[in-house]
């Protein structure tokens, strides 16, 4: 039967570190520490640290010459903006491959209602696959909660990292979140914590049990109310579909520089024909096509047209993405990058003028 409603929520491991682990594996186990701004300076602040760094002591958002004091040995690294979003859109693609009900809120984190996929697998092991495919797949370790709701499927996630999954079975939310102090509570600020506190409330547990007249007072009637029914682990928030998504896309990044034209234009085919497969699973049609290069010295342009009536077709997709591949690239230069792009979206069942395929002249 499995859960009446069964909410994952995903979010990666150290990811910016965990990308350069990747894509150097030399590096795998060192303390590895990501800096924003200026890495060889004093300067940079870091965006964050792999666990072999967090043991000395180094996180996010700490400035790069205390981490140096903490952990002289570690290996700092500048921020490489494209490289992570490159890597974000591969695993949100893999899981959108698994079901359209993906909702993507961060750089590396997501919702997924799997509610329809329980069956032979139940909802901790769908997670549980999901692990491993993007582990395998893209070399990312993953972080997975598992509950009835989105907001208990968020503080479970984080519950257990690395690589770790927490389930929180339907009727336990008020338990799993009682003992954590209130503002570890998803909403709540350290402004409102501080008055929380301040009317005794420490835990999360507290708060689930607080006069609610006080809460109303302090907060006002709506915001009193709805801080009480998330502390019991209540919430009844969808997740907001990939309908709602405003484009899709794929890319390709090459392991070596490429300018070979019927490779290129494989790829070109090959990924119109995902993109159109996603959007029919989606009932969508698409007008707008782009596509997107990266030359080998990372200057990246985009180039976009739209059509004349919309499409979830592969060959219209990659005739268009082609047309504007010949306007966009020299022949002879190498790429580090391709990708197509859809929006720009109408669903299927909206009426779509009927086009045919001759126009006649009357005489
Ligand atoms: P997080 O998911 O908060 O952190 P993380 O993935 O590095 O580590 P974990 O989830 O295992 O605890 O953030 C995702 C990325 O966002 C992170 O890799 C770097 C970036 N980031 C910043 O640039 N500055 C910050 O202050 C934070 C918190 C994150
Ligand atoms: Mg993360």
């Amino acid at each position: 039967m499995g859960w009446s409603r069964c909410i994952l929520h995903m979010d990666l491991d150290a990811f910016y570190a965990s990308v350069e682990e990747v894509v150097n594996p030399a590096l795998a186990g060192q303390p590895i520490i990501v800096v924003m701004g200026e890495a060889n300076t004093q300067r940079g602040v870091v965006a964050t640290a792999s666990y072999a760094a967090r043991r000395f002591g180094v996180h996010s958002a700490m400035p790069v010459g205390q981490a140096r004091k903490l952990c002289p040995q570690g290996v700092y690294l500048p921020v490489r903006h494209g490289l992570y979003e490159e890597y974000s859109q591969q695993v949100m693609d893999l899981l959108r491959q698994q079901t359209p009900l993906i909702e993507q809120v961060s750089i590396d984190e997501c919702y997924a209602d799997i509610t329809a996929l329980q069956g032979e697998l139940d909802g901790p092991q769908i997670a549980g696959r999901w692990q491993e495919m993007l582990k395998t797949r893209t070399g990312l370790g993953a972080s997975m909660g598992v509950a009835a709701n989105k907001l208990v499927a968020k503080m479970a996630s984080g519950h257990n990292k690395p690589s770790g999954m927490t389930v929180v079975e339907p009727g336990y939310e008020a338990t799993f979140l009682s003992p954590m102090p209130v503002g570890d509570l998803y909403g709540v600020g350290p402004k409102w914590a501080a008055r929380l506190n301040n009317l005794g409330i420490m835990t999360v547990g507290d708060l689930a049990a607080a006069d609610l007249d006080i809460l109303r007072e302090t907060f006002g009637p709506h915001l009193g109310r709805e801080l009480q029914e998330r502390a019991a682990g209540r919430s009844s928030e969808d997740v907001i579909t990939s309908r709602e998504t405003k484009s899709l896309s794929a890319e390709r990044t090459f392991f070596e520089d490429t300018d070979n034209r019927a490779e290129l234009w494989r790829h070109i085919q090959q990924m119109s024909e995902e993109l159109a497969g996603r959007l029919r699973k989606q009932e969508l049609l698409a007008r707008t096509i782009a596509i997107k290069l990266r030359f080998n010295n990372w200057r990246t342009i985009t180039r976009a047209v739209t059509l004349a009536s919309p499409t979830d077709l592969s060959d219209e997709i990659a005739f268009a993405a082609g047309g504007l591949m010949r306007m966009a690239w020299k022949r002879g230069t190498p790429l580090r990058l391709l990708g197509v792009r859809v929006s720009n979206f109408s669903e299927t069942n909206a009426p779509r003028q009927l086009l045919f395929p001759y126009t006649y002249k009357m005489k």
